[in-house]
């Protein structure tokens, strides 16, 4: 009974920040952060490894000046007091914001069923802290330990205390990275250019997600990303196409091409690895792509179709209940919206990528 007692006292200390044991640092802990004009979030992670864990304590830092109106939302399916589905209030373990600058959020895991299971595993989420911008200024931030002094931090189920490996001996060192882009910069060069949209092409592929490429902010990696993104290109990045007559417009490769239509019969072509957007397009357009239709894929996101080929083109193009002419190297198809539904040739185009037929 004393060894059950005893076993149950270690993460119960650790909840509450008393174990003072120092260890080597088995944990990784880091921010990624989005941002829109408007608003900047940001997601804390920690990894651990073989050893779990029993609490954090973390402290985002950040200039009050350009960012406002934090809210934070914890994690509390990994981290909980009690038991995980009806879980009790872990004592003083509320998001503290009352310094503005700074945002201590502290927490555990504490099943009253496994006291000591804890936590491990890569991208342990820890909370979600969302912030609105207040000014242009590209928004920033620091992670540093919750607390100083005699706190405990990171402590592992068996009581080691991680806070010196992590934060130096006075534990105000900062302990990770904070990475911060803008939403759609895929490639997280800071720009939102036609290589986000390549980037995001070959996370698809790999079926790979980051907050930076999920545009849209949905959850996914997919087509309506590279849309989302293709709107985002600034004017600067954008070469911009105005048809003003049916004579043939050539669409060339390297550049990202928002092209406007004219009323009529829009006549384009378009260079193998190109990538364009097509807007004001109602006509019976006819579009030339300069590659096999083996190479592409084609998918809907609302009635924008996106033709995109392992050859680097891709296409944007509304669609309408007027037809419109792809003509590939190797067959020719109809564009249209035919009793609600998408259809190219006999294919309908749905919001999966599908091979074209
Ligand atoms: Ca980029
Ligand atoms: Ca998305």
């Amino acid at each position: 009974m004393l060894k059950r007692m005893a076993s149950f006292l270690i993460p119960a200390l650790a909840c509450i920040g008393m174990w003072t044991t120092v260890s080597w640092a088995s944990v990784n802990v880091y921010a990624e952060g989005v941002y829109t004009d408007s608003d900047l979030v940001v997601y804390l992670y920690v990894d651990v490894d073989t050893d779990p864990i029993l609490s954090y304590g973390v402290k985002l830092a950040y200039n009050h000046s350009d960012l406002g109106s934090p809210v934070v939302e914890k994690n509390s399916k990994d981290w909980y007091f009690g038991k995980q589905a009806s879980p009790l209030p872990t004592p003083n373990a509320e998001p503290d914001t009352s310094t503005p600058g700074e945002i201590i959020i502290v927490g555990c895991k504490l099943d009253s069923e496994d006291p000591q299971a804890g936590v491990a595993g890569n991208r342990v989420l820890l909370a979600k802290v969302s912030f609105s911008r207040l000014t242009a200024n590209a928004p920033s931030a620091e992670l540093f330990l919750g607390k100083s002094g005699r706190y405990s931090n990171f402590v592992q189920v068996n009581g080691n205390e991680l806070d010196e490996t992590l934060g130096g001996a006075e534990k105000t060192n900062p302990i990770g990275d904070v990475t911060i882009f803008s939403r759609g910069d895929a490639n997280n060069d800071s720009f939102i250019n036609i290589a986000d949209m390549s980037k995001i092409k070959t996370m698809m592929t790999d079926e790979v997600f980051s907050i930076w490429a999920d545009c849209n902010d949905d959850g996914y990696v997919n087509f309506a990303d590279m849309s989302c993104v293709s709107n985002r290109i600034p004017s600067t990045e954008t070469n911009t196409i105005i048809v003003s007559d049916r004579t043939q417009t050539l669409i060339p490769s390297g550049v990202y091409t928002c092209v406007y239509g004219y009323s009529g019969i829009n006549n384009l072509t378009l260079e193998s690895g190109s990538v364009s957007r097509l807007l004001n397009f109602p006509g019976s357009n006819v579009i030339t792509i300069q590659s096999d239709s083996s190479l592409f894929t084609v998918s809907r996101s609302g009635a924008a179709v996106t033709f995109e080929g392992t050859d680097g083109t891709i296409l944007i193009i509304p669609v309408g209940t007027t037809g419109q002419q792809i003509i590939f190297k190797d067959q020719n198809l109809d564009l249209i919206i035919q009793s609600g539904q998408v259809m190219l040739g006999e294919q309908v185009v749905g919001t999966q990528s599908a091979a074209i037929e």
